[in-house]
Formats: C-alpha cells, structure tokens, sequence
C-alpha cells in the first residue's frame, strides 16, 4: 500500500504545479537533479575528502578546460569510495570554475552549517564578528543572539542607510574600532549590489581579518555573470547555499582563496591556508558523513550553471524583477530601496497600505501566490507580524515568466492588496472568498501553461 506521505508529496507537487513560487530563496530543480537527489548514493559513508588523483579522464564536453589536476592525498574512513571520490571531485572543480575559486568544499548540509564552519575555522570563542544586522536585511546566522554562534563568537552589526545601501561609512568605523577577525558581507533581504572594492579597501585597516561574503541569494547571479563576484575583489571565502537562484539541490557550499594542501595536518592558522582550515572545520569540525547524493545532485547543478544558457536565466531574473518592482510602484507600492538591483523585492505594506505583512501572505496564500512577511529596517514590532513582505523572481524565471506575466502579477498583487484593505484582518478574509477564488482561478489558469521543470 502506498505511504500516506506520498499523497501529501502528489498534493504538494499540485500546489507547487498550479501557485507561483515568489519566495525569493526558492527554485525549481531540473529532472536531472531530482535524479540524482533520489539516487542510491544515499546509501554510502564517505567522511573525509577524496583525492584528486586520476581526475584527468573526466571532462566536461561543453567545456574545453580541464578538470582540476591537484593531488591530495585520500583522506576517507570507510572504503568503497571509487565512485564517490569522482562525483565529490567533479563537484569541487566545476565549484571552483564556476566561483573562480582556488578550493571549494562541497560538502556543508546547509548555509548554516557552512557559515558555522567559516567562523570555527578562523574564529577562537570570544573572537569578534562584524556582519549586517537581521533588521537591516541581514541573517540569522550573522549574529542573531538567538544561534548557537552568537553564543560563542562576539557578533558586532553594521546596518543600512535610508535608501537600502548598505551603512558604508558605519562599516568601516567599527571594522577600525573593533578589529574583528571576520568582516562577512551577506544578507537575505538586501536589494542592492555590494561595493566589495571599497570593503576590501576598508578590510585593509583590519590585519588579519578575514574577509567572508555570504552570496547565497545571488550566488546563481554570480554564476550567471550578471552580479559581481567577490573573490574577484580580494575576498578570502564565499559561503552559499546550492538551492536559490543557484537552483541546485537544498544545500551549502563553501568556496575560498588560498593554498591547497592535505586536510591530514593541521595547518598553521593563515590567511594561506584557509582552504585546509576550512575542510578541517566542516569534518570532522562540525558535520559528519557527507551527504553525496546531495553533493551529486550540487555537481549537476554546478554543471548546469556553467553552460552558456544559465546566463540568459541569470540575466532574465533581474530583468523579471526590475519589472515587476516598476509596476508594483506604478500601483502604488512603496518599495524599500525603490526597486531592486538584484531578484529581490521588499515591499512596506504598512505604508503602502496601512496593514501588516502577514495579513497580506495570509491572503496571497489564498490566491496561490507564495511569499513571506518579512521585517523592514525601520521595523521595531514583533517578527511575526512584521511591515513588510518579501518576494523575488528566480523560480517564475525558471519557468519561463517574462513582461506580460510580471505586469499581470503586479495587477493581482494590487488586487489582493484591495481585498486586504477592505478586511482589515485575517479572520476578516473569510468574507472575501469569492473575489479571492476568481483571482485564484486566473492565477492558476496562467501557472498552468508554465510547468514546474521535474513535474508531470
Ligand atoms: N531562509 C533563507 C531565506 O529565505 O532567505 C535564508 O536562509
């Protein structure tokens, strides 16, 4: 008899078939990686890293540079790693093609688990971290007093300026002030294009700081070429996640600058050896057995993203956004920041409207487009009834969305908005179910002719 859980995975594939995906740090995967993800490569132990011997025979066929030659030692605790060893390397070189990256460690189970291993792998107890703040736009794994790492590492935040950017002249006068050992640039609701040459500029006045970029919202426009990239601009680590507008599986990655050597001896802690801290500080620092039908899956996405149409998808994700941003404010949205730089939007509902952001993804729940209430700088209420609601355009993009569909979402999200302002509260929705169900129908009618790649 088939699993009950299998009827709520066929109930989830309908909501995600026939709803938009407009929660900015989600996509849709292709088949290829589904595959993969479901694969019998679940069933193997691999802790350690592989070697890069024999790599040579292993090229991709749309691309003439070869895959990486550095030899490491093997370095892994069960045997039965022949096939494991190959697929992990593959990830790593088409990690390090894809980032311009010396070393790529392909394993963290998550973009936390990789910005832990960041701060363990350069950070003592006590040691000072300068990041964004969460209010500003900033992560919870930046410093939020409520993670495990703010309870050992002393988390010191920079924040944003009315117009969104970020507070440069703050950044840098507490990077001198407090000499932190890590300067990390990340955010998770942030709109603008960070000047990594000024922050590299400014990490100068801090000696031996390390400087770390958290890009797992733009990593994909990263890839895709259409963001720039900071281990370009002196940056020693790039952490990300695998799953946003990368569009790979659910996952993290950590790529970094520096020498390669063998993760068997502990190396002195510089800026140079930075790679092998790292690998030391996800195993056995801080994770155990690697999860190789994931970094399977992430070689695939890797792959998928170095061929030449990823950059048209890169491209047309902000395009998407920078249109959808001008017709919300053609509607009468106030935006923070007023538009976008990148594939995200955050809009004050407050102001724009005078109700809250969680009354407003209750109700676009109801028309079948997802997206998530979302505090705004200026927020100082509880961060469940936030001001605010954030949403983006990497997975529409996958499926195909371009103007016109950008036009008419900003149309239905204006007309929710209107039933919004006519309920004035959550339970009030209830009396709206008919012009809620009509805007549902249309929205469902358009999703349709756009199918969730992976989905029959
Ligand atoms: N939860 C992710 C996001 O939605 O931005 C960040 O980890």
């Amino acid at each position: 008899m088939k699993d009950i859980v299998f009827n709520l995975i066929d109930e989830e594939k309908k909501r995600q078939s026939e709803g938009l995906e407009l929660i900015p740090s989600e996509n849709y995967v292709s088949a290829d990686i589904l595959k993969a993800m479901g694969s019998i490569l679940t069933n193997k132990y691999s802790e350690g890293y592989p070697s890069f011997e024999g790599i040579g025979d292993i090229k991709d066929e749309w691309d003439e540079k070869s895959i990486a030659t550095k030899i490491l030692p093997n370095y892994r605790y069960y045997g039965g790693q022949d096939n494991i060893d190959r697929i992990e390397r593959i990830a790593i070189d088409r990690a390090c093609r894809l980032f311009h990256a010396d070393h790529a460690n392909v394993q963290p189970h998550s973009g936390a688990n990789a910005n832990e291993a960041v701060y363990f792998a350069w950070c003592e107890p006590g040691d000072k971290i300068l990041a964004m703040s969460l209010p500003a736009g900033g992560h919870l794994t930046h410093g939020s007093p409520v993670t495990r790492s703010a309870k050992i590492y002393n988390f010191i935040s920079y924040g944003v300026i009315e117009d969104g950017d970020i507070n440069y002249d703050e950044l840098e006068q507490k990077a001198i002030a407090e000499q932190p050992k890590i300067i990390l640039i990340g955010y998770s609701a942030f709109m603008k294009i960070p000047d990594f040459e000024r922050i590299t500029k400014i990490a100068k006045k801090v000696p031996g700081c390390l400087l770390m970029a958290d890009m797992a919202h733009v990593a994909g426009l990263i890839a895709g070429g259409v963001h720039p990239n900071p281990l370009d601009y002196g940056f020693h680590v790039m952490t990300t996640t695998t799953h946003k507008t990368l569009r790979g599986p659910r996952g993290g990655l950590i790529l970094s600058k520096g020498n390669i050597a063998s993760p068997l001896k502990k190396p002195e802690k510089s800026l140079e050896n930075i790679p092998i801290l790292i690998d030391r500080a996800v195993f056995p620092g801080t994770q155990g057995g690697p999860l190789e039908h994931i970094i399977a899956a992430k070689a695939i996405a890797f792959g998928e993203a170095l061929k030449p149409n990823f950059k048209t998808y890169a491209k047309n994700i902000v395009e998407n956004a920078k249109t959808l941003a001008s017709e919300l404010i053609k509607l009468g949205f106030i935006l923070q920041g007023n538009g976008t730089d990148n594939h995200l939007i955050l809009i004050d509902v407050q102001k724009s409207f005078g109700f809250d952001g969680k009354i407003y993804e209750k109700a676009l729940d109801k028309v079948g487009l997802t997206l998530n209430a979302n505090s705004l700088p200026t927020d100082k209420g509880a961060a469940f009834r936030p001001s605010g609601v954030r949403l983006g355009t990497p997975a529409i993009t996958t499926r195909g969305f371009g103007e016109s569909e950008m036009k008419t979402l900003a149309l239905w999200m204006k007309q929710v908005a209107s039933i919004c302002q006519k309920a004035k509260s959550e339970e009030n929705l209830s009396n709206f179910t008919t012009e809620l169900g009509s805007i549902h129908s249309e929205v469902r009618t358009l999703a349709t002719k756009f199918p969730v790649p992976g989905i029959k």
